[in-house]
């Protein structure tokens, strides 16, 4: 008998226990029940994470509080979600930065590519001042931001080649990749210098578009990649690392606005914990995602410093035409950042 590949395959990697769940148990202000919507599937550490939250929250409230969370971007896209916020109809969501720029402009400097090396690097700039300045910079937008966390490193896949250089996503004699991105004016730079054709697009569209032919690759982290299943639909997959992307935790600031001091404070501290969990997860399902990709028969490619270095020479555009538009400073600053973490 042939066992269905699927079932013969785990669906998360073995992962660490979430951190003990401790603190006083707030007061009773009445009962509360908050919608989250995430674009990612139930398997992912975005979803695991967020019931970590719910968890947190549960507990020290005696259920007064619960989350409802609303995975695969069935409640919307990142845009629309961030919208919903805005006007009350959705109280949570999680978006990439990258989609966030349009309330925080600085936030675009981790679409930047190739600037966070590490994800030692990137967790320094993620708890740093500057930072915490951009979650800031939410306010008066209708949305709260109340933690990054991380999304991760950014990976190609595609349907119709192995890629290994710049030449191969511009095709010499062949057309140039259609690629997916969020939407985001720096990633469509990205893949326009490359020499792709870029589409952004909502993430709930995207395996679909990719199924029908309408593009032929997207970037994301090898965890989505896997969790979205989005291996059925592409052949080869490249270790770029081009992009390290986080997540933004948010609230609605009308649901905040309506939230007693006790549990604001709950939320905001569970929201930081359970950031925390993420990155452990996210780390967790790094490696182990693009292996079991791989065992599920995409081709890999894994570039060498050499590889990556000509993806990053090929870029160098993209930061003369942004990095000014961002603030020179600003990148400098993460630069910094990420220099003190490579000297450590
Ligand atoms: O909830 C987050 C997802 O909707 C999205 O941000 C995933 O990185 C992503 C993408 O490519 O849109």
């Amino acid at each position: 008998a042939t066992l269905s590949v699927s079932i013969a395959h785990a669906q998360t990697p073995d992962l660490s226990e979430p951190p003990a769940i401790d603190g006083d148990v707030v007061g009773d202000h009445g009962s509360v029940t908050l919608r989250m919507g995430i674009g990612l599937a139930e398997t992912s550490p975005q979803y695991l994470s967020s019931q970590y939250f719910a968890d947190i929250l549960d507990q020290r409230s005696e259920g007064r509080i619960s989350v409802n969370i609303f995975p695969n971007s069935q409640l919307g896209d990142d845009v629309q979600m961030m919208e919903m916020l805005q006007t009350g109809s959705l109280d949570m969501t999680y978006p990439s930065s990258s989609p966030a720029t349009t309330y925080v402009e600085e936030l675009a400097v981790f679409d930047l590519p190739f600037l966070l090396p590490t994800r030692e690097a990137a967790i320094a700039v993620l708890n740093s001042e500057v930072a915490q300045s951009m979650l800031d910079g939410f306010d008066g937008t209708g949305i709260k931001a109340l933690a990054f966390s991380e999304n991760g490193f950014r990976q190609l896949s595609n349907s119709a080649r192995e890629v290994a250089s710049p030449e191969d996503v511009a095709g010499l004699d062949v057309r140039g990749l259609s690629v997916r991105t969020m939407e985001n004016p720096v990633h469509l730079s990205i893949w326009e210098t490359l020499g792709a054709n870029p589409t952004p697009m909502a993430f709930g569209e995207l395996f679909s578009a990719m199924e029908q032919g309408v593009v032929d690759g997207q970037e994301n982290p090898w965890s989505t990649i896997l969790t979205s299943n989005f291996h059925e639909v592409q052949d080869y997959g490249s270790e770029t690392r081009h992009v390290y992307t986080p997540f933004i935790k948010m609230i609605s600031e009308r649901t905040w606005d309506r939230l007693d001091a006790e549990y604001q404070e709950l939320i905001q501290e569970a929201a930081l914990q359970a950031a925390e969990y993420e990155i452990q997860l996210a780390t967790e399902y790094d490696d182990w995602s693009r292996n079991q990709l791989e065992e599920r028969g995409m081709q890999i490619t894994r570039l060498d410093d050499d590889q990556i270095a000509a993806f990053q020479e090929a870029v160098q555009p993209v930061y003369d035409e942004w990095a000014p538009r961002i603030g020179e400073d600003l990148v400098a600053e993460i630069q910094q950042i990420v220099e003190d973490t490579m000297n450590d």
